[in-house]
């Protein structure tokens, strides 16, 4: 391991050239492909770092095409400046499959901000002609929207962006593309990641809503800014990307000689289809294997409702048998039943499926790929922020089936199994689950001591944020998660 005097050296430019090579080592390409940022991405997790970032490198290395080097904007804490600053951007993902782990380099990001203390270098990041596209990947949660599917005026944070503040992802936008517009910087394109239903629509709304919100000189020149400037492209992205522990940063050390407190950890698996409208350019993702299509909407239903449905059935079903991550959950018969289940006679009927696509076979790679065992992605990491979650990924499928006249038998096992987690808070052993949920207090209240399916039940489907007002009406859909919820209670 690189040391110097005792000390383990940082991942860092500098200490790239103590980094062993070897088959299980890659990267980054040189440095000067990334240094000019084209991209501006809010939101710079785990996984941006895992999945855009990379597909971003490889396709700048294969079209041999410098310009479209990362600035990630950090919105709750420092920590991520703190991990990348010092290592000069670089971070390695360490790939989990079924062989022996491997690390790659990445040194696509090249700048790194936390947008709590550096409003002024944000602002000049949005004014830069050279940035023309905006990613982001800020959760669920992170585009504050009302029951109403529109931008939450109630929202503190929204009313303080309103009142000339940038802290929240909608705020932060409208007033970038504020100075843009001012700087006469010219058009960009905003690309969300996140796994919302129509994720560029939305986006485009809510910034739209944050428009008409303004003092209406104000709003109205920005809006129409906006409506000829800006384009809001829909996306699907696809890659599991566990939280980082201790034990991944101890493989990562061995292998790199040194020490990434940047790093990241992932399957090898990854997806990404993208709608091709974009108002001033793009990198060649093609070139690195994203799908540039003119409808995403096939695709982001299919990922959301077989991937992330499922998901969240054996995240919340696996944490209540105590099973601590997705691939124990998901090695246990029942619950691969219930997941096999759960595509098979509830989601794949609702499906528009992708031409030339094989549902079926999705849906069993999607479960060999929650079954790798190096991955140890945690059951309560799936089960954080349910109440953002449930509507997306299971209460499309909920809806669609009652439309059909059907019982959606599993997907409302589903969401018992959810609101056995709110209700109970604990796994079968005792031992406690956190709820890790904006709503979690709201829940807990709806849930009431718990005891009591029926009234669970009545309770968690009264929160309109989550149900809407029309699931509380179907007496099926009651009906069947009452029946699942005894069972689960
Ligand atoms: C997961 C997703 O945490 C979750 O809710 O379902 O993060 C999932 O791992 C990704 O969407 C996979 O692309």
């Amino acid at each position: 391991m690189a040391a110097r005097g005792g000390v383990v050296s940082r991942l860092s430019r500098a200490s790239l050239p103590q980094v062993p090579s070897g088959p299980r080592v890659a990267g980054p390409p040189p440095s000067g492909l990334a240094e000019r940022v084209g991209i501006l991405h809010l939101g710079i997790g785990a996984f941006h770092r895992a999945h855009q970032a990379v597909f971003t490198e490889d396709a700048a290395l294969a079209a041999d095409e410098p310009g479209w080097g990362i600035c990630g904007v950090t919105q709750r804490s420092a920590s991520v400046v703190e991990q990348l600053r010092p290592q000069d951007c670089l971070y390695a993902v360490l790939e989990r499959g079924s062989g022996e782990p491997t690390a790659r380099i990445v040194g696509q990001v090249s700048d790194v901000l936390f947008a709590a203390e550096e409003g002024d270098r944000l602002t000049q990041r949005f004014t830069d002609p050279a940035v023309r596209v905006v990613t982001l990947t800020v959760t669920e949660k992170g585009y504050r929207r009302a029951a109403t599917g529109r931008l939450d005026l109630d929202d503190p944070v929204v009313q303080s962006d309103l009142a000339g503040g940038a802290r929240s992802t909608v705020g932060q936008i409208v007033r970038g593309l504020q100075a843009r517009a001012e700087a006469d910087a010219g058009g960009i394109s905003v690309l969300s990641c996140d796994n919302l239903i129509d994720n560029g629509r939305v986006l485009h709304r809510l910034v739209m809503d944050f428009c008409a919100a303004l003092p209406s000189a104000e709003g109205g020149a920005i809006g129409a800014w906006v409506e000829q400037h800006v384009s809001f492209p829909s996306s699907m992205v696809d890659r599991i990307v566990p939280a980082t522990t201790e034990a991944d940063r101890a493989d990562a050390a061995a292998l790199l000689g040194c020490i990434d407190e940047a790093l990241v950890v992932a399957e090898p698996f990854r997806q990404w289809v993208i709608e091709d409208a974009f108002s001033a350019g793009r990198p060649a993702w093609e070139r690195a294997g994203a799908d540039l299509v003119a409808d995403v909407a096939p695709f982001e239903q299919l990922k959301l409702r077989m991937l992330n449905g499922t998901h969240s059935l054996l995240a919340y079903l696996g944490a209540l048998r105590g099973y601590d991550t997705i691939a124990q959950a998901v090695s246990d018969d029942e619950l691969a039943d219930a997941a096999r289940n759960l595509m098979r006679q509830d989601v794949i009927p609702t499906l528009v499926q992708p031409q030339g696509l094989d549902v079926a076979a999705y849906g069993e790679q999607v479960l060999e790929r929650f079954a790798n065992p190096a991955l140890r992605h945690r059951t309560t990491q799936v089960a954080m922020d349910g109440s953002q979650k449930l509507p997306l990924r299971l209460l499309g499928t909920v809806r669609d089936r009652l439309a059909a006249g059907e019982t959606p038998e599993w997907a409302a096992l589903a969401v018992a199994a959810w609101m056995a987690y709110v209700a109970t808070a604990r796994d079968r052993r005792g031992q406690e689950l956190p709820l890790d949920d904006p709503l979690a207090q709201r829940l807990r209240q709806a849930a009431g001591t718990g005891g009591d399916a029926t009234a669970v039940v009545n309770g968690l489907l009264c929160v309109r944020e989550v149900f809407g007002e029309d699931l509380p009406e179907s007496a099926a859909f009651k009906d069947c998660l009452t029946g699942h919820l005894k069972g689960l209670l």
